[in-house]
C-alpha cells in the first residue's frame, strides 16, 4: 500500500523490495474541543505510532460520526478545524501520514451502507456506546446512534487496515469491525483484511475531574470536569484546584480514593514519572500541595499544544491543503475496496468512459 505514504521508502534496483508496511488506522471526533483524556490516552500514542516508522499512519477526524449526536453547525465546523488543528499540533505529520477528514472521502459512507446490510441488529443493540448515548440523548436516538458501528467498520476495512490503536473503550467497536469483516469474507471470499487491536504501553485512561468514577469526555457539559487542550493555564491550574477527591490526605493510590487515584495517573502520565516515584515525591504534603503540583505540570504540557493549536486555526489555509492532500490520497485506496465489495455482492460498476 505504498500510493497511500508519500514518505515510503522506493526499492532501489537489485535491491530487495522492503517489507511492506502494516497499515494503522485512528480516528477522533468532533464532538468537543479536544481533552486532555484524548491526548494522554490515544494522541500521544498515535504520534509514537507514527514516529516509530514502522507503520504506513492514516488519521481523521471522525466529523460523520459527530452527527450521530445533535450539533451546532458552526461550533460542529471550528470543532472539526480544531480536532485538524490538534492533530497536527500534537505532532502528527502530513508529510509522514495521511491526515483527512472523514466526509471528504466519500467512499465511507457508501461503504456503510453496504456494510449495514452485513450487521446484526442483535450486535448492534448490544454496543456498550449505544446504550450509554441513548440514556445520555433519550430525547434523540435516532438511526444513526444505533448503526455507527457499520460506519465505523467501513472506517477501517476501507483500507485494509491491519491495527487500530485502541483503548479497552474502544476494544468493543473493533470487535464488531472484526465480525463484520468475517462474516462478509466468510460469504464472498477474502475482501478485507480483518484488523487486530494494537495496544500500546497501558495507555492512560484519564477520569473526569468532578466524577471521577466516569471517564473524561469531551461532550461533558460540565466544563469544570474536563481539562481542554485549548485551556489557559489559568483555567488550568484553577480546575485541578477544585478536582474532587475524598475525605483523606495522604498522596497515595488507594481503592475507593478514585478522585486521587485519577490525579496521580495523570501527574503520572505527563512526568513519566511512576506511581511510587510519586508518592515518594509528595510523601508529608497534602492534596493542595498536589492538585497544585499537577496544575502546573498538566499546563506545561498544554501549553505548546495549545499555542500550535492557536498557529493552525490561524491559517485554516494550510489546514485545508492537507486535508485535500489526505483525502485524494485516502480516497484513491478506499475506491479500490469499494469496489472490490460492490462486485463481490453483485452490483454492476459504471462502464468506463
Ligand atoms: N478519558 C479518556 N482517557 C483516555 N483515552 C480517551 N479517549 C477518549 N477519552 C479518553 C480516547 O480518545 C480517542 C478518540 O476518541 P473519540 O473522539 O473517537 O471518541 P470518544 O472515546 O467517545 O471520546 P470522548 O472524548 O469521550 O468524546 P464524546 O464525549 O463525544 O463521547 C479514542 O482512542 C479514545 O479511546
Amino acid at each position: 500500500m505504498s500510493e497511500i505514504n508519500t514518505a515510503a521508502p522506493a526499492a532501489q534496483n537489485g535491491e530487495a523490495k522492503p517489507a511492506k508496511k502494516k497499515i494503522s488506522l485512528s480516528f477522533i471526533q468532533p464532538s468537543g474541543a479536544i481533552t486532555l483524556g484524548n491526548y494522554l490516552g490515544a494522541l500521544k500514542n498515535w504520534v509514537a505510532i507514527q514516529d516509530s516508522g514502522e507503520f504506513n499512519c492514516l488519521y481523521a477526524v471522525a466529523d460523520l460520526h459527530a452527527l450521530t449526536v445533535r450539533q451546532d453547525p458552526k461550533n460542529l465546523r471550528q470543532q472539526i478545524y480544531q480536532g485538524l488543528a490538534v492533530l497536527l499540533a500534537a505532532g502528527i505529520d502530513p508529510e509522514k501520514s495521511i491526515v483527512f477528514q472523514q466526509s471528504h472521502v466519500h467512499q465511507h459512507a457508501e461503504l456503510a451502507w453496504i456494510l449495514n446490510c452485513y450487521t446484526m441488529f442483535g450486535e448492534l443493540s448490544r454496543m456498550t456506546q449505544f446504550k450509554d448515548k441513548s440514556a445520555k440523548y433519550a430525547d434523540n436516538i435516532n438511526a444513526g446512534l444505533f448503526t455507527y458501528p457499520a460506519l465505523m467498520a467501513a472506517d477501517i476495512l476501507l483500507y485494509q487496515t491491519d491495527y487500530v490503536p485502541v483503548g479497552q473503550d474502544q476494544k468493543q467497536h473493533l470487535e464488531i469491525a472484526r465480525d463484520i469483516a468475517n462474516r462478509f469474507n466468510g460469504i464472498y471470499g477474502k475482501t478485507f483484511t480483518e484488523p487486530e487491536p494494537y495496544i500500546t504501553k497501558a495507555g492512560a485512561r484519564i477520569m473526569s475531574l468532578a466524577e471521577p468514577t466516569k471517564k473524561m469526555s469531551k461532550s461533558d457539559p460540565n466544563k469544570n470536569a474536563i481539562i481542554t487542550i485549548m485551556d489557559t493555564d489559568a483555567e488550568i491550574i484553577k480546575k485541578f484546584k477544585r478536582a474532587v477527591t475524598d475525605s483523606g490526605s495522604e498522596v497515595r493510590m488507594g481503592e475507593g480514593k478514585d478522585g486521587i487515584n485519577n490525579l496521580i495517573n495523570i501527574y503520572s502520565a505527563v512526568t513519566g514519572k511512576s506511581v511510587e516515584e510519586i508518592e515518594r515525591e509528595f510523601e508529608g504534603k497534602g492534596y493542595g500541595d498536589f492538585k497544585m503540583a499537577c496544575g502546573e505540570v498538566v499546563a506545561d504540557t498544554v501549553r505548546p499544544i495549545r499555542e500550535k493549536v492557536t498557529d493552525y486555526m490561524n491559517n485554516k489555509d494550510y489546514i485545508d491543503e492537507v486535508c485535500k492532500k489526505g483525502a485524494f490520497m485516502a480516497s484513491r485506496f478506499a475506491q479500490r475496496t469499494l469496489e472490490k465489495t460492490y462486485k463481490k455482492v453483485g452490483l454492476v460498476l459504471p462502464k468506463a468512459d
